[in-house]
């Protein structure tokens, strides 16, 4: 089988890159954060701990505008799910490629290649990408060195109007039992921070299609799928087990539509038959935030975020994870099975709709010191909300509905859910085409808990 001889040579390759990116050096503990093995749950009951400080502040959403297509509106235009992301002026481009450009003047007239303009950008410019399918090759598409600033961050978007295309089919392609290059598609690496990825479609690649491992990076308005890994991952070089911190976070992931990323089919090596390929991956990471995305049918979960610490996932819609032996999980909350390492702590998960997953709609999987507030879980063929563990985990004001069971167990504090009231709940639609979909009615004395409640 060719398949061995290939994951070996992708595990050479990215084990490689730990090191480069680590500058040779080796990480302040043992904990891979490339490492995306999380089939293993911890349900066993730890003494309480109940520090769950909230310090994670919604970020008012910017330079958006309604879409009705794939959206959920409230009366009061409360929105849950991916909204449309308005372009960039196209007056402010400083830099342009197209999938056929080439030379180094990257003007509008003359736009050139994609790897080419991305290890040219510096702060403050603006690439955009001409419309079109590029066809990512052998080449590294990454920011490596070349980091914006808070003020003047680098963009690199589609031209307004047109529609980028990264399609890692060729790379990907296996030849000779190896792949041709690199299978991750893009990669934003520690020194590269504050980078704008905006209203680009990453497709066909063999690993994760956007990996970043630096910080205070954007990625909003993009859409991955048919990917056969992790559709984007944000993680980590290194964890400080002295101060409890990764080595970055503060990434923004909003409004982007992920779908269709799987592993089944590939077995050996980091491939799991389906098991690996989330939808997000917060694998690492300080105070990341997980907001407005549409997550669907991709293999394992549609969003998990294991070993990070603070990361708030919010506004939502997750649904039809699970194929052939992935996990099927809507959103798990963190975790770590090693709890002398403080990391996998402080997950938030508020306003998410979860339904039609093949396992649970939200799963504290080993999570530590969770909120859980405000969410809808519906139609999940197992828990609503499980592995609730003592002293681990709020649990306040959501609503689980035609679940194979609302909680998994009676642990943790549990306080105005679904499950603990008199009233039954009555949503107006259960047709996910409805913009009425799982919204209770406006008499219904329920109508401040779930995930379209406003305030809270
Ligand atoms: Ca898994
Ligand atoms: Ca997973």
């Amino acid at each position: 089988m060719y398949i061995n001889t290939t994951l070996k040579f992708s595990l050479i390759t990215l084990s490689l890159f730990i090191f480069t990116a680590c500058g040779g050096g080796t990480p302040t503990n043992q904990t891979n954060a490339y490492a995306i093995d999380d089939n293993k749950e911890n349900t066993t009951d730890i003494p309480n701990t109940t520090d769950t400080t909230d310090t994670q502040i919604t970020q008012e959403p910017t330079n958006t505008e309604t879409n009705t297509q794939n959206n959920f509106h409230t009366a009061d235009n409360h929105i849950i799910g991916a909204r449309k992301v308005k372009s960039t002026p196209l007056s402010e481009g400083t830099t342009f490629t197209s999938p056929s450009g080439n030379g180094s003047s990257c003007t509008k007239a003359s736009p050139c290649a994609l790897d080419y303009a991305l290890k040219h950008v510096e702060q403050g410019d603006v690439l955009f990408l001409r419309g079109g399918t590029y066809n990512v090759s052998n080449s590294i598409l990454s920011l490596r060195k070349n980091s914006g600033t808070a003020d003047n961050p680098i963009i690199v978007e589609s031209y307004p109007g047109e529609t980028a295309i990264l399609d890692g089919k060729n790379k990907s392609k296996i030849t000779k039992g190896m792949y041709a290059g690199d299978p991750v598609g893009f990669r934003i690496n520690n020194g590269a921070n504050y980078i704008k990825i905006r209203k680009i479609h990453f497709t066909h690649f063999g690993k994760q299609a956007l990996v970043i491992t630096s910080s205070h990076n954007i990625v909003e308005g993009c859409e991955f799928y048919n990917n056969k890994y992790v559709a984007l991952q944000l993680t980590s070089t290194s964890f400080n087990s002295n101060t409890s911190k990764w080595s970055s976070g503060y990434n923004l992931i909003q409004d982007n539509i992920i779908h269709d990323n799987s592993d089944a089919g590939l077995t050996g090596g980091s491939y799991k038959n389906g098991g690996n390929a989330d939808g997000i991956s917060v694998s690492a990471g300080n105070k990341n935030k997980i907001l407005y995305n549409l997550v669907y049918h991709n293999s394992d979960d549609g969003i998990d975020t294991w070993r990070s610490n603070d990361t708030e996932v919010a506004y939502n819609v997750v649904h039809s994870q699970g194929i052939a032996d992935g996990n099927g999980g809507g959103i798990k909350l963190g975790g770590n099975l090693n709890r002398s390492v403080k990391n996998g702590m402080r997950a938030y998960a508020h306003h998410n709709l979860s339904y039609n997953n093949r396992a649970h709609g939200f799963n504290l999987n080993a999570g530590r010191d969770v909120k859980i507030e405000f969410n809808t879980s519906y139609n999940n063929k197992k828990y609503g909300y499980a592995n609730l563990v003592d002293g681990d985990v709020i649990l306040r004001n959501n609503i689980s509905n035609h679940d194979k069971q609302a909680v998994h167990n009676e642990h943790g504090i549990q306080e105005n859910n679904s499950w603990q009231l008199d009233e039954k709940v009555t949503f107006l639609s259960t047709d996910p085409h409805s913009n009425k979909f799982l919204k209770l009615s406006d008499d219904s004395t329920l109508n401040e808990i779930g995930a379209f409640t406003q305030s809270y």
